[in-house]
């Protein structure tokens, strides 16, 4: 690997040790999210690694893309999980899935049946920019037929209601697994047989069944309850054989969520270009549906205010419970510049930021958890996203204080944690946590690229049928 390194000695130490970290994790083709909670491939885990690694091992940085695709289902979907070390026991592994009994991914890996959020696009721009003209085309000519399969995926197969949103049924798609509004979704299906535990108080009897919590403190992870109510999901997902039109028959919840849609917006836009830069014609169906999602997704604004919220597809109402994946149409830049300024405000208020931010759920949230991931800690990549969204906006202050705070939250955390606790900054989960690492290099090597200005002006006020079933 080459340096990344900028000639100041903290900087550089934290450098040196987000390299390690890598280094540590590297499987040789794929990074894993960290050295024994996550031991295998996953989706959004990558594109962020690939997007630290492009400062230190370009070449490297393609892989990591690349070797996403070997797990392409026939059907176009890019799944979650690849699992990568068939000796490497994880708790959901490909038992629990049953992928093989569907369809054959590209290169015959074993895989998830459900995606993440779509930032494949985002890393091989970000990769793009670091290689030389020649290297790029060949890479982007790689990845470009791929790509378009995903895409055209999410939309023909996960937009059941034609409406340029994309429907999420499970929320480990989200990549925020357990944000409240998720969880209150999930809790609708628990299984009776974890309700009947959970009412003589017997639910903890449940962890005696699972391995995850012993890898980090239980405070740390999803109660047993509401992880055997994920793998129930599974079960169902399985038992209708991952098909968008039999699932919509079962009982799992169905999400449009907010910052998968607002990842997508950005994606579709990188994927244009893309094809602009191979001068290659992208299919006219994906085009039309891609063109509706900047508009479809400002029907997730709460009326009122200028708060984002998942929505539950199947009542068609917005979930309550704000998440911090609601700023993160600053980084899909459907907001005009009022509603931007607006949102800055919002970020720095301290419910979001009680002495580090972003928190991923509000401090004043009923199931706010300063250590719980997705419950309230703050996480690298979601500053790295917020923080890219305000330049949009040419709100630079703010994007530059998030920055600076984020590798110092990280250097004051002692290393490089999968999440840090908003109210002290204490690292929590994973240690070790290569997403993380890659981003501080990020951070640290400063932005190779120019702000993207907002794709286009939004519709001047919000559809109020925003509110109603799409
Ligand atoms: C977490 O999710 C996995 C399931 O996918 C888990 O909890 O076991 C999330 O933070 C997710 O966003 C992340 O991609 C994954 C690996 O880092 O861990």
């Amino acid at each position: 690997m080459q340096s990344a390194q900028d000639g100041n000695p903290v900087n550089d130490r934290l450098v040196a040790a987000a390299v390690q970290v890598l280094r540590d994790n590297d499987l040789g083709e794929i990074t894993k999210p960290s050295p024994t909670l996550y031991p295998h491939q996953w989706l959004w885990d990558s594109c962020f690694i690939a997007i630290g690694l492009r400062h230190v091992d370009p070449d490297r940085a393609t892989r990591e893309i690349l070797s996403l695709f070997r797990g392409q289902w026939t059907n176009g979907m890019l799944p979650h999980v690849i699992f990568s070390q068939s000796d490497v026991y994880y708790h959901a592994g490909p038992e629990r899935w049953r992928t093989d009994l569907v369809t054959a991914t590209a290169g015959g890996a074993e895989t998830t049946g459900v995606t993440q959020p779509p930032m494949v696009a985002e890393a091989v721009v970000r990769v793009g920019e670091v290689l030389e003209p020649r290297a790029r085309t060949d890479f982007y000519r790689a990845v470009f037929p791929g790509l378009v399969r995903y895409h055209s995926w999410m939309y023909r197969e996960r937009d059941p209601w034609d409406n340029g949103l994309v429907t999420l049924v499970h929320p480990w798609e989200s990549g925020m697994d357990n944000t409240p509004p998720w969880m209150r979704m999930t809790r609708q299906v628990t299984p009776w047989r974890v309700r009947a535990l959970q009412a003589v108080n017997s639910d903890g009897v449940l962890d005696l069944l699972r391995r995850d919590s012993k890898e980090v403190p239980a405070d740390e992870r999803l109660s047993g309850a509401d992880l055997f109510t994920l793998y129930r999901i599974i079960r169902e997902l399985r038992d209708a054989r991952y098909d968008m039109r039999r699932i919509m028959d079962t009982s799992v919840p169905l999400v449009q969520d907010v910052a998968f849609n607002a990842i997508l917006i950005r994606a579709n836009a990188h994927l244009v270009a893309i094809a602009e830069a191979l001068d290659e014609r992208l299919p006219a169906g994906l085009k039309r549906c891609m063109g509706r999602t900047p508009d479809a997704f400002r029907t997730l604004l709460r009326s009122g205010d200028s708060t984002f919220l998942n929505r539950d597809a199947r009542a068609g109402t917005l979930i309550p419970g704000e998440t911090v994946g609601g700023f993160l149409a600053l980084y899909a830049g459907v907001l005009r510049a009022d509603e931007a300024a607006h949102m800055a405000e919002r970020i720095i208020q301290p419910r979001w930021w009680p002495r580090l931010g972003v928190a991923s759920a509000p401090t004043d949230d009923a199931e706010f958890k300063p250590h719980c991931y997705w419950q309230g800690p703050a996480w690298v990549n979601m500053n790295w996203l917020i923080a890219d969204g305000l330049d949009r906006y040419g709100l630079s202050e703010l994007a530059g204080r998030i920055r600076r705070q984020t590798v110092e939250m990280v250097a004051a955390g002692g290393g490089m944690f999968e999440y840090y606790s908003p109210l002290d900054g204490q690292g929590v989960g994973s240690d070790h946590f290569s997403w993380t690492a890659a981003l501080v290099i990020d951070l640290l090597a400063g932005s190779v690229t120019a702000p993207v200005p907002p794709q286009r002006p939004p519709a001047a006020r919000v559809d109020p049928a925003g509110q109603s079933r799409p």
